[in-house]
């Protein structure tokens, strides 16, 4: 299905639903077709957040199927594999049957994703009133929680650190280069093709390489303590963990259970970030190098998801994101790197183009914030891309033409959940 130009907001809606709806696989959404054939983690808690309002019962679905994924460690994995549908790197790669903490009836890569989740029930209760759902999905939710705390707090300082570039959802964002240019060069050579436009081999190569180390140690946590070459404490993913930690908070008395430690670990989670990643913005630190990544991706924007971030924090993060650097220059809605960086590239995946969920959770920071015109021009300007181009993976922010996938997933969804807030508004 290709997405037309849709004229108004009720087709373009329609057009957003047959979308999900040709996605849908009777459990879960995958995100988009061909490319990606299974269920991926924060692209079903983005869909269950942006059906939440129109299928309810479905997003409720969604999250519960993501979660029968879940490691006993409490690691909620980035791919669920509910079908044999060729993926690589898939479940002969991964080898989660190998791995005693893994599902026995469900196949999963070993990696995380960031946390969202909690922030997607928080959101369907939220529309929809169902303590019943809350009380289904919470134990788990607080299991992956105490996950990364336990297992991920690699530089010691109160951070969750990914340790491959894929935890980030930002594959090829720029600010993994130089971690990633530390690790040896590696040549394997047998990468889909299909991935051509995106990465290049050399980097395709170091993070099958990186997955292939962690899972020949068994994806044991001593090792991601003592021998794994990429650790990085990254804004965006610890910003999203921040706004599940207060997600998790108010929905503990629904589940029966004490906000109090959900509360305490957002209050820590905010002050890792400004002590460790803050200087005059938010910065990924690489924990192997100890030092900060001097490079301003969107990522930098997660902590603004926080309600309780200090006003001099949100007003310079403001300023910079409005600013020419950002969204003041591109016509469009968010670039995922700075304009004015070397690695700037408007038509490279996570190196430049602008992507519907990014959109959508800076909407969400505007919202919290109240920062009510910014948060319209973030709808207005991610609706003009999709109304435009179609649910495409990401677009251009200069001209605004789509890039990537076709009926991808959570640009659908998200639209959905914007068209909702203009009624609203
Ligand atoms: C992209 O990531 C996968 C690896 O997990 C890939 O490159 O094949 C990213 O955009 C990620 O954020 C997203 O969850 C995934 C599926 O849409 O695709």
């Amino acid at each position: 299905m290709e997405g037309r130009p849709a004229v108004d907001d009720a087709a373009l809606g329609r057009e957003a639903l047959a979308v999900l709806e040709a996605n849908w696989t009777g459990s879960s959404t995958i995100p988009a077709p061909g490319l990606y054939p299974h269920q991926w983690s924060w692209d079903s808690a983005f869909v269950a957040i942006g059906l939440a309002r129109h299928l309810p019962d479905r997003s409720r679905t969604e999250l519960l199927s993501l979660l029968d994924g879940q490691w006993a460690t409490g690691m909620l994995p980035h791919i669920v594999f509910h079908t044999p549908e060729a993926y690589f790197p898939g479940p002969a790669v991964w080898r989660s049957q190998d791995i005693e903490a893994a599902p026995s009836n469900v196949l999963t890569s070993g990696l995380t994703a960031p946390p969202l989740h909690a922030l997607a029930v928080w959101w369907v209760w939220k529309h929809t009133g169902d303590d019943t759902f809350v009380r289904q999905a919470f134990g788990a939710l607080r299991a992956q929680h105490d996950y990364l705390a336990r297992e991920r707090d690699l530089g010691g300082g109160g951070l969750a650190a990914i340790v491959h570039p894929w935890e980030s959802g930002m594959d090829d964002s720029p600010a993994w280069d130089e971690p990633l240019s530390a690790l040896p060069e590696i040549r394997y050579g047998y990468r889909n093709v299909e991935l051509d436009e995106r990465h290049p081999d050399s980097d395709h190569d170091r993070y099958v390489w990186l997955a292939l180390r962690y899972r020949n140690a068994g994806y044991r946590a001593e090792y991601l303590r003592d021998d794994h070459p990429f650790a990085v404490e990254d804004p965006m993913f610890n910003g999203i963990w921040l706004a599940s930690c207060h997600a998790l908070a108010e929905l503990a008395p629904v589940a029966g259970e004490d906000p109090a430690p959900h509360v305490e670990r957002a209050e820590r989670i905010r002050s890792a970030l400004i002590e460790r990643l803050w200087n005059d913005g938010f910065y990924a630190r690489d924990v192997r190098s100890g030092r900060l990544i001097p490079l301003c991706t969107v990522g930098g924007f997660g902590p603004l998801l926080d309600p309780g971030l200090p006003s001099a924090q949100v007003t310079a993060l403001v300023e910079v994101l409005e600013s020419a650097r950002f969204m003041g220059a591109t016509g469009y809605p968010v670039p995922s790197c700075e304009i004015r960086a070397a690695q700037f590239d408007r038509t490279r995946y996570w190196r430049g183009p602008s992507w519907v969920n990014t959109n959508w959770l800076l909407r969400r920071a505007a919202a919290v914030h109240d920062l009510g015109s910014l948060g319209q021009l973030l709808t207005s300007g991610t609706l003009r891309l999709v109304r435009q181009a179609g649910f495409r993976e990401c677009f251009d922010p200069f001209d605004g033409s789509g890039r990537g996938c076709r009926d991808f997933s959570w640009s659908a969804a998200l639209t959905l959940d914007l068209l909702a807030d203009t009624v609203e508004e």
